[in-house]
């Protein structure tokens, strides 16, 4: 293999997923160099079907760094959604409760797509299909990121490198094991995550609490649905052929209004395994990490995409400090910051999940516990105000 002239940057940017891109995005904006590197293909990356929900503050960051016109134009806006439990469906007014617009679903490979588009017109680099992506000298002031990439060895030096490589990249494990806490959890459930190209049977999600476990209604346009049901987390997906889903969806959705769920063609399935997860703190030396690389939660609250967004604008204005007025401190409080808004997910995100899942211990206790928990949520506007103030996104002081 041959080896390349090094490249030299502001910021490496390791991973091309919500949080790499729109980091690069507001990079791009403040007028700070980046380099993005990506394992995969431009079209695995803008394909993988992920979140769907943008909380408002996502929402106005994608529009003021200019990517929000299709997301204006495409994007569902939703003022509640409804809570199901005992075949009895109750609306939670998320607009009214909040004083705010709600939140927007439109897909994450959307958001993905509309920031890469962005980036190609902007002539700026994005590598896709790298490999051997190694960190160095982070605990210097000129780190070095090095990958192969069309038989070519390459370094890129740069100031900081960020760490946006998701829950399976490199760069949290560039992290020594001394100088971080790991919190976790792991549930003992996952979801099997289905869309079909069928006009959806609801206006708003519905976040279902059945005998055979947790169901949701998504939708990705007026003619796409997203549907996910409670499985065993080592399911197999020969298991749940097409009918079975439909049948359960039914089962665990409808009830004494008369909801019925419309079936149509399956255009992808997919199983997920549901766990929390944070890493202290999110920065070593230059490496800062953000989004899925350093904190999952369950996506009961749908909160992952929305942290990662998060994440990169406390980042971009941390960088934009250091940049312009040699101001370090918003670098040095960066992890503090972030992991405020990160917690406030992960409890959140836990307390959404344990409220509508079946657990293997699940008895009566259990089950008489989760109803009372949805019935008080539904009927008190103290309560119902938590959950909606969360679910569109709080402002985390
Ligand atoms: P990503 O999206 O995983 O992107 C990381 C990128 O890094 C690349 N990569 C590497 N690149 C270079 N070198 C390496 N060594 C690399 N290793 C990996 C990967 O290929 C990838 O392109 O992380 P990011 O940017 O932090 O974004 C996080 C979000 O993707 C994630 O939190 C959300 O999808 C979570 N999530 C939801 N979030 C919401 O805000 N609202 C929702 O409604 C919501 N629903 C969901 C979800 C996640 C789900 N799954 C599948 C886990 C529903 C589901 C089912
Ligand atoms: C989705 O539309 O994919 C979605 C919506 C809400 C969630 C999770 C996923 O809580």
């Amino acid at each position: 293999m041959t080896t390349s002239e090094p490249e030299r940057t502001q910021v490496a940017i390791v991973g091309a997923g919500p949080a790499g891109l729109l980091l690069a995005r507001l990079l791009e904006a403040a007028g700070i160099s980046s380099v993005v590197l990506e394992a995969r293909t431009r079209d695995y990356v803008e394909r993988r079907l992920r979140a769907g929900v943008l909380e408002q503050g996502t929402v106005n960051c994608l529009r003021e760094a200019g990517v929000g016109d299709r997301m204006d134009r495409e994007g569902l806006v939703h003022t509640g959604l409804e809570l199901r439990f005992e075949g009895e469906g109750h609306r939670i007014p998320l607009a009214e409760l909040t004083n705010g617009p709600g939140v927007v679903v439109y897909g994450q490979q959307e958001v993905v797509k509309d920031l890469i588009a962005a980036r190609s017109d902007s002539g700026l680099p994005l590598h896709f299909e790298v490999e051997d992506v190694a960190l160095h000298d982070l605990d210097s002031d000129s780190p070095r990121v090095t990958y192969a990439q069309d038989g070519e060895h390459r370094e890129l030096r740069c100031d900081f490198v960020a760490g946006c490589d998701g829950f399976h990249g490199v760069s949290r494990a560039s992290v020594p094991e001394r100088s971080r806490q790991i919190y976790a959890r792991e549930y003992p459930f996952a979801w099997l995550g289905i869309l079909a190209s069928v006009a959806p049977s609801t206006e708003e999600l519905i976040y279902a609490y059945h005998e055979h476990g947790f169901a949701l209604h998504s939708m990705r346009s007026p003619t796409v649905s997203r549907f996910y049901l409670q499985c065993e987390p080592g399911a197999d997906l020969a298991d749940w052929p097409d009918e079975r889903i439909w049948e359960e969806l039914n089962l665990r959705l409808s009830g004494s209004d008369g909801l019925s769920i419309h079936s149509g063609p399956v255009i992808e399935k997919g199983i997920t395994p549901m766990r929390s997860f944070v890493l202290e703190p999110m920065q070593h030396g230059r490496l800062f990490l953000a989004g899925d690389a350093a904190h999952i939660v369950p996506p009961t609250g749908a909160k992952g995409m929305n942290l990662a967004a998060a994440d990169v604008q406390v980042l971009a204005a941390a960088l934009g400090d250091f940049y312009a007025h040699a101001d370090e401190a918003g670098l040095t409080g960066y992890s503090d910051k972030a992991l405020r808004r990160v917690w406030r997910a992960e409890h959140f995100s836990w307390w959404m999940t344990s409220m509508l899942h079946r657990f293997p211990d699940h008895d009566g206790f259990a089950d008489r516990l989760q109803l009372s928990q949805l019935r008080y949520v539904c009927s008190s506007r103290p309560a119902a105000t938590v959950l909606a103030e969360n679910y569109v996104g709080l402002e985390v002081t």
